[in-house]
């Protein structure tokens, strides 16, 4: 018996040890400061439980990020000095500027130097200070002045770690990968270019969901832009059907099976087309990623999502802009370069992006590569100027042995840190990121990226 119960706690023990590793750190966030006028001090004396003080609190001012107001009078620190430190216990009101009034309770220790208070706030729950209930904060004196005391209060957050927060990708289902009885088609569409100058044709491969009829203008389909990686064309995507895992097999499947809504799919090419690529190095190519939004919105938008049974409602960038929560964006690699380029500098067109497998590329005045805080900052800076700022949702792919991994990695995490537009791991998170274990940089992988993606993106009602 006491064996047993001996290794029942060794068992309890190991699962404890082995959890605590797991644990965050606590870290603190700071949330306002207060500056307390205090009235005169008053005593009991000597008592069972030591010497009792009051201090009157008589008004003040307290500011933090969205919070500022008034401390109001008829509150008082309630103090009792004993042997080896001194409990307090604040007990006072705050009026914020908008005229919700918050209790306080701020109970405390003083032992010579240390001087720390956890105090409790009970706000109204229909109010927009209602988190204030939910939370440990931590406080102290930050400035001791004549007839008052500034105080700083943090709260208690678990420390964040970006690591943990990167969605882990499972091996997509091999029936994903099969032919379904309900396939979509593939077609060819043709459309002008005009670029510098210049007006030429252009290719891009369409694909229609199994079901769809051009006559049936009522029924109307979002649209997803899929662009290819460097080298690679408008076919890299849409491959013909004898391909190993032809990305049309996946759409087929997840509209067949019912965990999205069908939908268009365009792939073009960000070259001059597929058999004349019209760019000689890499630099040509990074100019033509960076400028495809321009062709997308007066080109290929118009051309296509007329012919096709979409959203769109006109020609002109108005129509275009008033129908962007249909479309979609997303590319791998030069494609996802292209993405974060899209994002940048056409957010007005497009509310969802799918960069796979690419990093944002930004540059300084002279000409030279920045790293991912000046990428982030720079992408931050591009969408403030749009009136949909914040209004645009990304889907960030990528896997462990990509030779994008790490890059895409350390993007999405400079975009959390210091592109504030962009909410990460919190509820109404607009960036997401995902790796798949040992992904590579080939299309193999990044279409099972857009298994896990376009659910998502579209969503049955
Ligand atoms: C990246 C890594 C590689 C990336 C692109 C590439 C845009 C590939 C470029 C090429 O076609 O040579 O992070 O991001």
């Amino acid at each position: 018996m006491l064996k047993k119960l001996f290794s029942t706690f060794v068992v309890l023990l190991a699962v404890a040890f082995s959890s605590s590793a797991q644990t965050p750190e606590p870290e603190l966030e700071f949330a306002l400061e207060l500056k307390v006028k205090l009235g005169q001090a008053y005593g009991v004396g000597e008592t069972a439980n030591g010497n009792r003080f009051i201090i009157p609190i008589t008004g003040g001012t307290f500011e933090g990020p969205n919070i500022k107001g008034e401390v109001l009078p008829g509150g008082a620190d309630y103090q009792m000095q004993g042997k080896n430190h001194t409990d307090l216990e604040a007990i006072y009101c705050i009026r914020t500027d908008d005229g919700v009034n918050i209790h306080i309770r701020n109970k405390g220790i003083i032992a010579g130097n240390y001087f720390y208070c956890s105090p409790k706030f009970e706000a109204p729950l229909n109010s927009k200070y209602a988190w204030l209930n939910d939370a440990i904060f931590v406080c102290r004196p930050s400035g001791f002045m004549e007839g008052g005391i500034a105080l700083k209060v943090w709260k208690v957050r678990d420390k964040f770690n970006f690591e943990s927060t990167i969605q882990n990708l499972q091996p997509i289902p091999g029936e994903v990968r099969k032919p379904n009885a309900k396939q979509g088609k593939i077609e060819e569409f043709k459309y002008m270019a005009h670029r510098n100058g210049r007006t030429f044709q252009k290719h891009a491969r369409v694909y229609t969901p199994y079901g769809y009829k051009a006559k049936d203008k009522k029924t109307k389909y979002d649209v997803l832009y899929l662009m290819h990686g460097g080298g690679d064309k408008t076919t890299s995507f849409l491959t013909p059907p004898q391909d190993w895992l032809p990305l049309r097999n996946i759409l087929d499947n997840l509209i067949a099976e019912g965990k999205m809504r069908p939908i268009i799919v365009v792939c073009p090419t960000f070259y001059d087309d597929d058999e004349n690529i019209g760019a000689n190095n890499m630099g040509d190519a990074i100019a033509l990623t960076r400028d495809f939004h321009t062709e997308l919105q007066n080109d290929l938008i118009p051309t296509v999502e007329k012919k096709y049974n979409t959203y769109l409602e006109g020609t002109d960038s108005i129509a275009v802009t008033k129908s962007r929560d249909h479309r979609a964006y997303g590319g791998f690699s030069m494609g996802a370069l292209s993405t974060w380029y899209q994002l940048a500098y056409g957010v007005n067109a497009v509310k969802h992006f799918l960069p796979l497998s690419g990093d944002i590329w930004a540059y300084n005045e002279k000409g030279e590569k920045q790293d991912a805080k000046f990428a982030a900052e720079w992408m931050n800076s591009m969408l403030e100027k749009s009136p949909f700022a914040h209004d645009f949702e990304v889907y960030g792919y990528t896997g462990t042995k990509d030779i994008a991994g790490n890059p895409e990695k350390a993007t999405v995490e400079a975009l959390h840190k210091y592109a504030p537009l962009f909410r990460y791991a919190t509820p109404d998170a607009n960036l997401r990121f995902s790796m798949k274990k040992d992904g590579e940089h080939f299309y193999g992988h990044i279409n099972e990226y857009l298994y896990y993606a376009l659910p998502l993106i579209y969503k049955k009602d």
